[in-house]
């Protein structure tokens, strides 16, 4: 079919072999794992669809053959194994919203400004900084890309948009 240019989201879905993929067979999520963006979102330079890793091509547990990398939102943004990507009008009803909308809405935009219902998300260990003495650090707005992705949000009430 062709594309009518009245799309307004994209759609990723990913594959679910339960074969290779032994947490797919349980009821944590709905399987195959989908996540969505808004087109400009998709759009923006920082958003990538990886096909390696540290100048390697990407080990299955890292999402090959191709996955999302989402660099100001939460990784569980970061679709891995995508076997296919559609183009739709409608805001996608994803993994995470479908499992748990009061927890996990469609932005997943990191922001220490906004808890999640049953934590804080103002404070972050970063791999290498963990062990029960150190200290966290401030978590920043959109990972500290706030001047690149920031303006895609004006208007949008982000605590609802969470
Ligand atoms: N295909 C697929 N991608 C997925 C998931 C999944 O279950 N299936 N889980 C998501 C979640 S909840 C997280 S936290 C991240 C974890 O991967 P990372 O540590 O490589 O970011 O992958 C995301 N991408
Ligand atoms: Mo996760």
């Amino acid at each position: 079919m062709e594309p009518t240019g009245n799309a307004k989201f994209v759609e990723f879905h990913t594959l679910a072999d339960p074969k290779t993929m032994p947490f797919v067979g349980s009821r944590v999520l709905e399987w195959p794992y989908v996540e969505g963006l808004r087109m400009d979102e998709a759009l923006h330079p920082l958003t990538l669809l990886a096909f390696g890793m540290y100048g390697e091509v990407l080990p299955n547990q890292n999402g090959a053959p191709v996955r999302l990398v989402v660099p100001w939102k939460y990784g569980f943004k970061s679709a891995k194994s995508i076997v296919k990507i559609r183009f739709v009008e409608k805001q996608p009803r994803t993994a995470w919203v479908k499992a748990a909308a009061s927890e996990y809405g469609f932005y997943s935009n990191v922001n220490p400004n906004v808890d999640h219902p049953r934590w804080s998300q103002a404070t972050e260990r970063r791999i290498g900084e963990d062990g029960i003495f150190a200290k966290k650090r401030p978590t920043l707005m959109f990972n500290g890309y706030e001047a690149q992705v920031g303006p895609m949000y004006a208007g949008l009430d982000l605590s609802k948009n969470f």
